[in-house]
């Protein structure tokens, strides 16, 4: 009898095997990571109490494993396939993201490890789009969009073969794993070669660039690899310092006292050299820009309450910079000066219930009863010097600067408005299952940690 090995050791892999493809396909993103390794190893040393706290929520083994990467796919079927891929790693669909609003025809999932030991061995996570081919206008384009899509597979014939074998047996043995992420890889491999005619590639160009990028390909080459930093503005500063193109915001919420929910900047995205075939087969040279780095800081994950005070924050912000939105010059200062009303210490954070916290006992507390702390609140235990609380840490995405990102790497200009609305039904018909709720996860480490203060 074969033994399996765990999905978290699957997942391990694979992230490690993404890694090095994308670093030999893409340099600059060795560069980053060597940038982001440098200032992560002189931020602990200048915050030991960061290195600490890191160190006793099992976040210093993962720090420089953690990636997420982005992958867009055309059809249903490729969603539906890839959740049954990404299971086998142990990453599970986990958020709803509607990037319509900022004028991207796609809607999105995060593919992620759910729980707490997971993610600690190794929170690879992907974010996932599915491209919406019912809000494009053209109905002649949009037909041969489909019918382009519909003749390719983008899984090869071993990856659909073990990922059978893994669901009917249960789990893959040592050899199968490396097999099946060897197969799995080739999914995510960037192609030279457009598989339709300069023509047919400028036309759904001009319906979006991100049309062109799903339709055109063989596959859903990885379109970033995204390393976490513990001092985005450093990063920011080494990026800009080593010449790479760093855009010029960094998405999310501005620098504070308690990092909280995700920062992120990118680094614009490259123009390739890619061949079109024509009506008979030979290749005409062209280019396509899809390909970026991007690094992001993770601070504490917000409860509803404090992610509506953050979401009301933003748009307060945006809006009243008008038509320029977070490009505004004076963005920064505006941001930072909303943000003065969202509380920027820990205790007071937890104490107005804005963030999920994990507990756990101090040496003085596990010396009182255990039927004298059940009778405690965690904040009296807390009070009491029975138990101490620290961030739990956010492992999801935002939409607002998703579409930040997106937009950033799509060009300048390129706004398009489609009269659509999220609709997380039809994402989840598409992926055959359920999307994870990211409160009842994060609720759930909150509850467990609270729960062992009482044992
Ligand atoms: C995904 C952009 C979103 C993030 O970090 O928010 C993203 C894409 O460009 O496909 O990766
Ligand atoms: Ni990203």
């Amino acid at each position: 009898m074969t033994t399996f090995v765990s999905p978290d050791r699957i997942r391990g892999l694979f992230a490690q095997a993404m890694s090095d493809m994308y670093r030999s396909e893409v340099p600059l993103y060795g560069d980053l990571i060597e940038l982001v390794g440098e200032i992560n190893r002189a931020a602990l040393e200048a915050d030991p109490a960061l290195a600490a706290r890191l160190e006793r929520n099992g976040e210093i083994e993962r720090l420089d494993l953690e990636r997420h990467g982005a992958i867009r796919v055309g059809t249903p079927a490729e969603l539906a396939m890839l959740r049954r891929v990404f299971a086998i790693m142990g990453m599970q669909p986990v958020g709803y993201y509607d990037l319509t609003v900022a004028g991207v025809p796609v809607h999105s999932t995060a593919f992620r490890p759910l729980d707490e030991a997971s993610l600690a061995a190794n929170p690879f996570r992907i974010f996932t789009s599915l491209l919406r081919l019912e809000l494009i206008g053209d109905p002649a384009l949009r037909a041969e969009a489909e019918a382009i899509l519909a003749r390719r597979d983008i899984f090869t014939a071993g990856a659909r073969a073990l990922v059978e074998q893994a669901e009917r047996d249960g789990g893959l043995g040592e050899d199968d794993a490396r097999r099946f992420v060897a197969e799995v890889l080739e999914t995510f491999r960037w192609h030279g070669d457009a598989t339709v005619s300069l023509e047919t590639y400028k036309a759904l160009h001009g319906l979006h660039r991100l049309v062109a990028d799903v339709v055109c390909f063989r596959g859903p080459h990885i379109n970033h690899l995204t390393p976490r930093t513990l001092d985005i503005d450093a990063a920011q500063a080494g990026m800009l310092a080593r010449g790479l193109q760093a855009k010029a915001l960094i998405e999310g919420p501005p620098r504070r006292a308690v990092p909280i929910l995700l920062r992120q900047t990118s680094f614009k995205a490259l123009e390739e050299e890619v061949s079109y075939p024509d009506a008979d087969g030979k290749l005409v040279p062209g280019s396509h820009t899809a390909r970026f780095g991007e690094i992001e800081q993770r601070g504490l994950a917000l409860t509803p309450a404090g992610r509506e005070l953050y979401d009301r924050l933003l748009a307060e912000v945006r809006q009243a910079g008008g038509a320029a939105g977070n490009t505004a010059a004076d963005y920064p200062q505006r941001l930072a000066a909303a943000f003065a009303v969202f509380p920027d210490d820990e205790a007071t954070l937890r104490r107005e219930g804005l963030g999920y916290f994990r507990y756990r006992l101090t040496e003085a507390g596990a010396a009182v009863p255990a039927g004298e702390r059940a009778a405690m609140t965690p904040e009296a235990m807390i009070d009491a010097g029975y138990a101490e609380a620290d961030p739990i840490v956010y492992e999801d995405f935002l939409p607002v600067s998703a579409a930040g990102i997106f937009q950033s790497n799509l060009g300048g200009g390129e706004q398009r408005a489609y009269d659509a609305h999220a609709n997380q039904d039809a994402f989840e018909a598409a992926l055959g299952a359920t999307i994870n709720d990211p409160f009842a996860l994060y609720a759930q480490a909150q509850e467990a940690s609270i729960a062992s203060l009482r044992a």
